[in-house]
C-alpha cells in the first residue's frame, strides 16, 4: 500500500556535472565520464534504498537531459548544430539538436546504466524513457515535414529500447510525457496513440508521467498564468483511462489541479505528486500524510503512488534527499493513519 516512487532524475554530483542546471556540461570524458555516471548511480540506488523508497530510479546520471539523453544514440540527429527554438508552446527557449534524416537506433541507448542499476537494487527499478510528442517537442525537424510522423518514427525507436530494457529486467517502464497538458488536442489526435506504440508488447508496467514542469522559472511564470484552476488533465485523463497505460502521474502538493480530476482515472494506479520541486523547502511526513489523504477521497488506496511532482534533476543535492526522505516517511505514516 502506498508503494513510493519518483518522477525519475536526480541532481547530479557536482563531480560528475554542473549542478543546478537542466542542461548541465559533464566534468570529465570519455571512460571517466562513464565511470562517473556509474557511481553517481549507485550512490543514488543507495540514497533512495536508505531513504526507504519501494521503487528506485537510476536517477538519470547517464544522460544530460532528459530527453536529449535518449536522442544521443539516434542516428538521423544532427547534435553539431543546435538551434534555438520555443518548446512547449514557446514556454521557453532551448537549445535543440535537428533530425535531418531517417532516424534509426545506433544500438543500445540505456543498457549500460539499466544493467548496472538492476545487478545493484533488489528493489523494483523503473526506467524512464521521453515520450514521443515531448521528443518532437524538444527537437528541430528539417527532415519529416509532419509532426505525426516524425512521433510515430520515435515511437519505433522507444518501443525498441523499452522492449531491451523489459529484458534487462527493468519492473516498469515509464514515459515522460509533460507534453501532454500544452497540446491537449494533439493528446487525443495522436499523442496517446504514438506513446502505446512506445510500449507496445511490454509485459512490464507501463507508466506515463505528466507535470507542470521542473522548478525553473521558466515553468513558475507559467504556472502564475494559468489561473486559480488548472484543468488540463480533464482535457486528456479520459483517453488515458482507456488506454493500455497503467500508471499515470498527476502533481498535488502545491498545484491548482482540482483534486477530483482524479476520479478520471479509474483502474489505473495514480502517482500523487506529494513533492514540491519548486521549493527548496522539505516537506513534514504529516503534510505528506495530508496530500495522500486528500487524494484517497478520489484514489482507492491500492491504486495510490505517493510520488514527487516532477524531477529533482536541477535541485539542490541536499535539498532532494531530505525531500526523498520526506517522501518515504510520509507514505509511511499514512499507512498507519489510513492502513486500517
Ligand atoms: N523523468 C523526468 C525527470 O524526472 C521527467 C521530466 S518531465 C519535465 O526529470
Amino acid at each position: 500500500m502506498f508503494e513510493t516512487t519518483i518522477a525519475g532524475s536526480l541532481p547530479k554530483p557536482d563531480w560528475l556535472a554542473e549542478t543546478h542546471k537542466l542542461w548541465p556540461q559533464w566534468r570529465a570524458q570519455g571512460e571517466a565520464l562513464k565511470q562517473a555516471k556509474l557511481d553517481a548511480t549507485l550512490l543514488w540506488i543507495k540514497a533512495q534504498e536508505d531513504a526507504g523508497l519501494d521503487v528506485v530510479t537510476d536517477g538519470e546520471q547517464s544522460r544530460q537531459h532528459f530527453v536529449h539523453g535518449f536522442l544521443e544514440q539516434v542516428e538521423g540527429i544532427d547534435f553539431e548544430h543546435k538551434v534555438k527554438m520555443g518548446i512547449r508552446d514557446n514556454r521557453y527557449e532551448a537549445m535543440v539538436p535537428q533530425v535531418v534524416g531517417p532516424l534509426r537506433l545506433k544500438g543500445r541507448v540505456h543498457a549500460d546504466e539499466a544493467r548496472f542499476a538492476r545487478a545493484h537494487t533488489k528493489r523494483k527499478l523503473k526506467f524512464t524513457l521521453p515520450g514521443p510528442m515531448t521528443i518532437v517537442d524538444t527537437v528541430a525537424d528539417r527532415y519529416y515535414g509532419d509532426k505525426v510522423k516524425m512521433a510515430m518514427a520515435f515511437a519505433e525507436l522507444l518501443n525498441q529500447e523499452a522492449l531491451a530494457l523489459q529484458a534487462d529486467g527493468v519492473d516498469i517502464i515509464q514515459f515522460d510525457e509533460p507534453a501532454f497538458n500544452v497540446y491537449m488536442k494533439e493528446v487525443n489526435e495522436w499523442g496517446i496513440r504514438a506513446l502505446e506504440r512506445a510500449a507496445q508488447g511490454l509485459a512490464c508496467t507501463k507508466a506515463v508521467h505528466i507535470c507542470y514542469g521542473y522548478g525553473i522559472q521558466a515553468n513558475i511564470d507559467w504556472k502564475k498564468s494559468l489561473g486559480e484552476e488548472w484543468r488540463q488533465y480533464e482535457q486528456i485523463f479520459p483517453a488515458l483511462a482507456s488506454s493500455s497505460i497503467d500508471q499515470i502521474s498527476l502533481e498535488c502538493y502545491h498545484s491548482h489541479v482540482p483534486p477530483d480530476l482524479m476520479g478520471l482515472l479509474k483502474g489505473k494506479d495514480v502517482m500523487v505528486g506529494v513533492i514540491d520541486v519548486a521549493s527548496d523547502t522539505v516537506e513534514t511526513p504529516e503534510e505528506v500524510a495530508d496530500t495522500i489523504g486528500r487524494a484517497l477521497q478520489f484514489v482507492p488506496a491500492r491504486h495510490l503512488l505517493p510520488c514527487t511532482n516532477c524531477g529533482l534533476a536541477p535541485m539542490d543535492r541536499h535539498v532532494a534527499e531530505r525531500k526523498l526522505r520526506a517522501l518515504a516517511e510520509g507514505a509511511a505514516l499514512a499507512r498507519q493513519r489510513y492502513g486500517g
